[in-house]
């Protein structure tokens, strides 16, 4: 299988050499989208084998992702796997959501920050555990960690159907692709990984009010127009049957934070 990683990168001097250079280590074609940094991250790169693809201009996290999306299709990939360049994600995790995503064939794999949640900050946390909800409803089956952006990615999701992501904008994008696969079937399961927040770490460049805001407006619009999906909802808090077969129980399990580090 070949894949591709695509990491999108704005103002990562600190940390995008090192992400790239340990996931070089599992990957070969790397793609790193380069969305107009005003610091050095450009610079990081110069002596890299990963492919640095430069926006004139900001566009955003989610024109980034679909840009390296394209540049990956040019190449022939079966899959892409997404990670960010803020070092948030392991690229050692790489083959084990590779692994995972082969026992869940034609599936997207999320690596989902379910360990050591209490890492990330309490406001965070609210955040993401907001649009969970919201997503896992609009997507009709529960979610975890819907935002994570570290994800495996079927090709087929932009082959056949490449309108599953348009018109999704910045960190909207993660959430918009999780809904639109759900309306064609197609699923995501949720690989468990470490939350890592590192000190000394560069401002989030995600707005925890703005950005939810416009995630919770592009959910509730897809709701309005099916209806409020009342299905979406049993499912979601698990009511009704889990359309991905898993059991009550299987799936409250694979949806809690993990407190014990294994
Ligand atoms: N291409 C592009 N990438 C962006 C933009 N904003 C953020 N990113 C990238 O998207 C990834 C996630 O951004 P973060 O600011 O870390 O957001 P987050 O991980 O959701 O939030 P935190 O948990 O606070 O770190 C990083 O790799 C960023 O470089 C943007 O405007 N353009
Ligand atoms: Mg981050």
């Amino acid at each position: 299988m070949k894949i591709a990683v695509v990491i999108p990168a704005y103002n990562e001097t600190k940390t995008i050499a090192d992400v790239v250079q340990r996931t070089l280590n599992f990957i070969d074609l790397v793609v790193v989208v380069n969305d107009c940094s005003v610091d050095d991250t450009a610079a990081q790169l110069q002596d890299s084998t990963a492919v640095v693809l430069n926006n004139e201009q900001n566009l955003g996290k989610a024109a980034a992702l679909i840009k390296g999306f394209e540049y990956a299709m040019s190449q022939g990939v079966d899959a892409v796997i997404t990670l960010d360049g803020d070092g948030q994600h392991k690229p050692e995790e790489i083959p084990r959501l590779i692994e995972f995503a082969a026992a869940n064939p034609g599936a997207i794999g999320i690596a989902a920050r379910r360990k050591n949640r209490s890492a990330a900050p309490p406001m965070r946390r609210f955040a993401n555990a907001f649009a969970d909800f919201w997503i896992s409803w609009a997507s009709g089956y529960p979610i975890a960690d819907s935002q994570s952006g570290f994800r495996f990615y079927p090709v087929v999701l932009f082959e056949s159907e490449f309108e599953v992501v348009s018109g999704a904008q910045g960190f909207v994008f993660e959430s918009k692709i999780l809904i639109e696969a759900a309306k064609r079937k197609i699923y995501s399961h949720s690989l468990p990984v470490d939350t890592i927040y590192r000190e000394n770490a560069r401002a989030s460049h995600y707005r925890p009010f703005n950005d939810t805001a416009k995630i919770v407006i592009m959910v509730a619009a897809q709701l309005f127009r099916r209806g409020m999906y009342p299905i979406g909802l049993l499912r979601a808090i698990r009511w009704l049957p889990d359309p991905r077969g898993y059991s009550a129980l299987e799936s409250v399990k694979k949806g809690r934070p993990i407190k014990k580090q294994n």
